[in-house]
């Protein structure tokens, strides 16, 4: 299966949004990641912990290893503990051992910073989607998304910022072959009062029947405070590998496959990055020096290098 890579494409959506009122970057901003076992556990997570004084903003999740097998199950930022976490799950029984990473954009507190969820309720319908709303003249900077009792066999295909920043929605399908049990689908959203230069950018690639690496980047000068992602139609026969930062905080990537036995359809992957001025203070990514404009604009490097869609 041919791989595309189309990172560094940029495609400013519709939603570029204005500021009415001054407001302060977020200083201090930085990447952390850690990472789970690794092993053949059903499921397991990993637990991205912020810098103590910042704030977790947003985050994302990597998986190594799971070969078309092993699905998301959580991605949020929980903001009782400023840590962000990642799960995910087996699709059924897969014997290889697989590792979850986890990726946690950190911050000083923003103003009006808060953290908002929804949650459908449970039954065994094929696909559920919930959305979390910021509070009224708050603005999303990140998403997430959950599911509860999925039993390996509900597969997120969606965390969706709306464009104007008000909302975001995830949805989820239940994998190839159906799940009998109940489940159920947390949104989860981090607000704030509205950020300069506060912007939603995205990127598609397809839709076509190739598994999907795709980039979207901020503008220079902006970093990325959250991302989400979304897959047109394979309607649980394709999953993340991957859904997370670039180290320099600039840009936003989503590693989209087909499930074990492929799709014959076409299907297209979007990624969003929801980008923000920097701070003219002291801070920015891992602390590097400022370069330009006031701004900390550290070199990319991503979290840990790749050599293919599997982590590797
Ligand atoms: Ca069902
Ligand atoms: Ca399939």
């Amino acid at each position: 299966m041919k791989l595309r890579i189309a990172l560094a494409a940029l495609a400013v959506s519709a939603a570029a949004v204005l500021v009415a009122a001054p407001a302060s970057a977020v200083p201090n901003m930085s990447l952390v990641s850690a990472v789970s076992a690794v092993d053949s556990t059903a499921e397991k997570s990993a637990l991205a912990s912020c810098p103590t004084g910042t704030r977790v903003l947003g985050g994302g999740g990597f998986i190594s290893g799971g070969n078309r097998q092993v699905s998301f199950t959580r991605l949020q930022a929980l903001g009782s503990s400023d840590d962000f976490t990642a799960s995910a799950a087996e699709i059924g029984a897969y014997g290889s051992a697989w590792q979850v990473h986890a990726y946690a954009i950190c911050g000083t507190a923003p103003a009006g910073l808060e953290y908002v969820s929804y949650l459908t309720l449970s039954d065994s319908s094929a696909s559920k989607s919930a959305t979390a709303t910021c509070p009224a003249g708050k603005q999303l900077l990140s998403t997430g998304a959950r599911v509860l009792n999925g039993g390996g066999r509900v597969i997120i295909n969606s965390s969706i910022p709306a464009a104007g920043l008000a909302s975001t929605t995830s949805t989820a399908y239940e994998a190839q072959g159906g799940f009998a049990g109940n489940w159920s689908l947390y949104s989860y959203g981090v607000c704030a009062n509205p950020l300069p230069g506060l912007q939603l950018v995205s990127a598609l690639v397809g839709p076509d029947s190739t598994d999907d690496v795709v980039g979207a980047s901020c503008p220079v000068g902006k970093f990325t405070h959250g991302l989400g992602a979304t897959m047109s139609t394979p309607a649980g026969q394709a999953l993340y590998g991957g859904l997370y930062p670039s180290g320099a905080l600039d840009q936003t990537v989503a590693v989209a496959m087909e499930d074990a036995d492929g799709y014959a359809g076409n299907w297209s992957t979007r990624v969003y990055a929801i980008c923000a001025s920097c701070s003219g203070g002291d801070g920015g990514p891992h602390g590097r020096p400022a370069v330009t404009g006031g701004c900390r604009q550290p070199a990319a490097d991503l979290p840990h290098p790749r050599t293919s869609i599997y982590g590797g």
